[in-house]
């Protein structure tokens, strides 16, 4: 996969040399091109943002070291259609990152980063290069950050383990707490691992047990219990049908219950007389 990132913080992206990213870059199974976009400035200053048309606070990136930017680097193999390039734009305006959206990322052949600071970019930038390719514009959640530079690091690490070979276990993924069509969406409960007591702590008995589905049962039973506590908003969106019976169970011992007609769980109100 190829990504190229334009940004005024070149050194911002230095993440990208380190761990799971810096090592898919070493095997060749990452190409990364970080650009300053001041080198698409022509003026004494490199001036790169202007007052907002229609006034307000703030500055707002200017349309041409944008524009000449991404057709310097587009024009570098640029392809339309599947093998083509798609743009993404981190914004708090964009539209939510998931892992979802991850895995769509993670099959297209080449990224384009545009992170913005200030009150983001001319509008009609994305405009023109949404007439071209796909244009993704992605918020991280729902905080506002200085700048999108954190945002690609994010996003870039998301999509980089889903690519083959990245991760040492394929495996692993499917069982991701957010990997899409899982039967149902759920956290992950706690891990341990040895000394088997450390500072008069000890592992729950059920781990030691060597007894597979009482293993399997007991993890399934803190998924729940830790979702319930976190991501209430993640069981709602469950179906009734996404729970055996040991986890109706374990819903109900948390306080969750059908909602009338048993298509979702709710969580269950006291009821004050
Ligand atoms: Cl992608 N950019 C900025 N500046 N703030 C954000 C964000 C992105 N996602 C959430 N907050």
């Amino acid at each position: 996969m190829r990504l190229d990132v334009v940004t005024i913080f070149p050194e911002y992206l230095e993440p990208l040399n380190v761990s799971l990213v810096g090592k898919a870059r070493a095997r060749g199974q990452l190409d990364v091109h970080v650009h300053d976009l001041r080198q698409w400035t022509y003026d004494r200053h490199n001036t790169v943002d202007d007052t907002p048309y229609g006034g307000g606070p703030g500055m707002v990136m200017k349309t041409e070291p944008w524009g000449d930017a991404l057709d310097s680097l587009l024009a570098d193999g640029y392809e339309a259609g599947d093998g083509g390039p798609v743009l993404v734009v981190p914004t708090p305006s964009g539209r939510p990152f998931t892992q979802e959206l991850a895995v769509e990322l993670s099959e297209r052949p080449w990224l384009v980063f545009t992170p913005a600071r200030y009150e983001g970019i001319d509008r009609r930038v994305m405009d023109e290069y949404a007439a071209r390719m796909p244009v993704y514009e992605v918020s991280i959640g729902d905080y506002v950050l200085a700048g999108g530079e954190a945002a690609v690091l994010v996003i870039t690490e998301a999509v980089a383990r889903l690519l083959p070979g990245v991760l040492g276990n394929a495996a692993s993924h499917r069982d991701d707490s957010f990997a899409p069509g899982a039967m149902a969406n759920l956290l992950e409960g706690p891990v341990y691992t040895k000394p088997p007591e450390w500072r008069g702590r000890g592992i729950p008995d059920v781990l030691l047990s060597g007894h597979h589905g009482k293993i399997a049962r007991w993890r399934r039973d803190e998924a729940l219990r830790r979702t319930a506590l976190n991501r209430p908003d993640l069981l709602e969106r469950c179906a009734a049908a996404d729970f055996d019976k040991k986890d109706r169970e374990m819903l109900s011992i948390l306080g969750w219950a059908p909602e009338p007609g048993g298509r979702f769980w709710r969580k269950v109100q006291d009821v004050e007389e």
